[in-house]
């Protein structure tokens, strides 16, 4: 095939990674309906897919991993600065050239026996004012389909990069060249796995792996570890936040981002349905912001990605109706949820159980079994244009003011339903010290309390000190009425019997209409040592049956939990040395002091 570009430095790249990984033929992607018809016919045939139903599911597939290969791997993901001490506390090292010696011999005839795909893709709309482009060469039809659906991309991203646009480099594989006489598996990846990210050099070298998070390298690996670090050096944020416009039965529109960690509730609060009547919330992105500011001094945010890759287990029409709207448009890709004796789709929390499926890992499945039928992290991956709710600024390069910046995590104990910073500063320290229980979307134990700053632990391309540095200093080159609000919140505390204390879903209306009437100058809140709360009686409960006493607990702030809280969080800002903002140690003792 000849290549449809005259970019010389693609051209030679491309031709150095065939050399290299010896694929049978290299295509160049178009991201036509036509090629994504071809591809996924091709998935089907060798067995990587399995289309469902149309009646049930229009153009929809099933795609099951190898079970070793369902998250993202942190431990195997790397920021290979040049420098060890630019990668800092959080994130694993290895020098530059040692991990390309490394990954070069691990490339060397990965591709054998498989074909090798360009993909030149566009973060963010293709008309901004500096597109943020990116090449992704996979040895990977699934994803080069999924990437179709996550991001803009094809011949038109390919011509707005002329003859020499600025691009990422992005290179994976599954690692699993095919051998003379050898049929290739369903799911071909590796036990090998690394996802390095080069800095410096701007470049994502992924082998091994075929999920999601490890293998669409647009999503994590650019729009976040390396557009952190782009981030960094020009002053915005890359960060991992869902979107959305409120507009309250006034007809005020208020802009909110919030950073919850991974399987957190960023794709729910995204596609909220309200509650309360008169309301309106619509999506702008589900994941990941870029925000900058505007000539106003507004923080504006753009959705980097085209579609949701969202956690399926949970998902239905009680808790989030949109999605399931979005899904039913037909066009998405599920992977390692189960799949019903009529080419449907299941997973838990949809309702009751069918009386046979089959599971994520292709086992004959029935309710009484035990087992769960869908991987904790299972996920659908459908375009956000099929989002009902879909708000018309979110292809608009602009991006959206932000009114509001919300941090939550799961806790089951300590952190209230939503607190509200005293300013900049004690938001970055609330960010800063974000905690939540550990979920599936990340290999290792699940449930586990850990710190994660902004919810960007993994995903930060430094030092995580200098990225706090980077916050508060663009707090302090704002002025103060401009810059968003911040505020904590919690839809995870249990009560004594381990049951959620706030409805949650549908419900987080109450709490983001407490939001919009602390941005509006009104709405009762009571100082505590942790910030703003509202009183029971400053959330709208109408129409909603929840006993007094669980709005009373979970809006609870307790003294002795949280100065259970203070070692922990001295423990986690010691990981960072001199690299950790004063302003976040002053925050802590004024804290230690407001507990005493
Ligand atoms: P990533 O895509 O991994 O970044 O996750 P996310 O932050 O988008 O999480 P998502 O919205 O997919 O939610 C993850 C899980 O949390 C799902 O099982 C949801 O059903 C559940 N969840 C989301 N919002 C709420 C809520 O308000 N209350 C409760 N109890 N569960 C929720
Ligand atoms: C996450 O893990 O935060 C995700 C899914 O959004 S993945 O694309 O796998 O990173
Ligand atoms: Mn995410």
């Amino acid at each position: 095939m000849t290549a449809p570009t005259a970019h010389r430095d693609l051209l030679t790249w491309v031709r150095q990674v065939a050399d290299l990984t010896m694929p049978d033929r290299v295509v160049w992607c178009d991201g036509s309906e036509s090629e994504y018809r071809r591809l996924t016919d091709e998935l089907v045939e060798t067995g990587t897919l399995v289309r469902l139903n149309p009646d049930h599911r229009p153009a929809s597939f099933w795609a099951r991993t190898d079970p070793s290969d369902v998250a993202r791997v942190e431990e195997r993901t790397f920021i290979c600065s040049a420098d060890e001490a630019d990668a800092g506390p959080t994130n694993n090292w290895v020098a530059p050239d040692e991990m390309k010696r490394t990954m070069t011999e691990l490339y060397r005839g990965a591709m054998r026996g498989r074909a090798m795909y360009v993909i030149p893709f566009c973060m963010g709309p293709l008309n901004a004012e500096d597109p943020k482009f990116g090449v992704e060469i996979t040895d990977s039809a699934y994803v080069v389909a999924s990437m179709r659906i996550m991001t803009r991309m094809g011949g038109a991203v390919l011509a707005a990069m002329g003859t020499d646009a600025q691009y990422v480099r992005a290179l994976h594989s599954v690692g699993a060249p095919i051998e003379p006489g050898d049929t290739d598996v369903p799911w071909p990846c590796s036990p090998t796995k690394y996802i390095s990210h080069f800095p410096e050099s701007r470049e994502i070298w992924s082998y091994g792996s075929g999920y999601g998070g490890n293998s669409l390298l647009g999503k994590k690996c650019y729009s976040l570890r390396i557009a952190s670090v782009l981030a960094r050096d020009e002053g915005w944020l890359a960060e991992h936040m869902l979107i959305i416009k409120v507009t309250s039965p006034e007809g005020r529109v208020r802009h909110i981002a919030g950073a919850f960690p991974s399987a957190c509730g960023k794709t729910n609060l995204a596609m909220l349905d309200p509650a309360l009547p008169g309301w309106k919330v619509e999506t702008i992105g589900d994941d990941i912001a870029w925000m900058r500011f505007g000539p106003d001094g507004r923080l504006y945010a753009v959705n980097p990605e085209a579609g949701l890759f969202g956690v399926a287990p949970g998902t239905d029409w009680t808790t989030n109706a949109n999605a399931m709207r979005t899904l039913a448009r037909g066009n998405a890709i599920f992977t390692n949820v189960a799949r019903t004796d009529d080419g449907d789709v299941w997973w838990e929390g949809m309702g009751e159980p069918p009386a046979h499926l089959t599971s994520w890992t292709g086992d004959s499945w029935t309710p009484s079994g035990g087992e769960l039928s869908s991987h904790p992290n299972s996920r659908f991956c459908v375009p956000i244009g099929q989002c009902p709710t879909l708000a018309p600024e979110y292809d608009d390069p602009r991006g959206v003011p932000i009114d509001a910046i919300l941090f939550g995590g799961r806790r089951k104990t300590t952190v209230p339903l939503v607190a509200e910073a005293r300013d900049w500063t004690h938001g970055v320290y609330l960010g800063a010290t974000l905690s939540s229980e550990t979920t599936a979307a990340a290999t290792g134990e699940v449930g586990v309390v850990r710190r994660d700053p902004m919810a960007m632990l993994p995903f930060i391309g430094y030092h995580a000190g200098d990225y706090l540095n980077h916050w508060i200093s663009l707090g302090k080159s704002a002025s103060d009425a401009a810059l968003p609000k911040i505020f904590y919140v919690n839809w995870f505390r249990r009560d004594d019997d381990g049951g959620f204390l706030w409805p949650g879903f549908a419900e987080n209306i109450r709490v983001l209409k407490w939001i919009t009437e602390r941005l509006d100058g009104r709405g009762a809140a009571a100082e505590t040592p942790i910030g703003l709360v509202p009183p029971p009686s400053a959330i709208d409960v109408t129409g909603l049956s929840l006993p007094p006493a669980a709005l009373a607990a979970a809006l609870e702030v307790d003294a002795d939990e949280w100065r259970a809280e203070l070692p922990l969080i001295t423990e986690w800002f010691e990981r960072f040395g001199d690299k950790l903002p004063a302003a976040l140690w002053a925050e802590l003792d004024a804290l230690r002091a407001r507990l005493a």
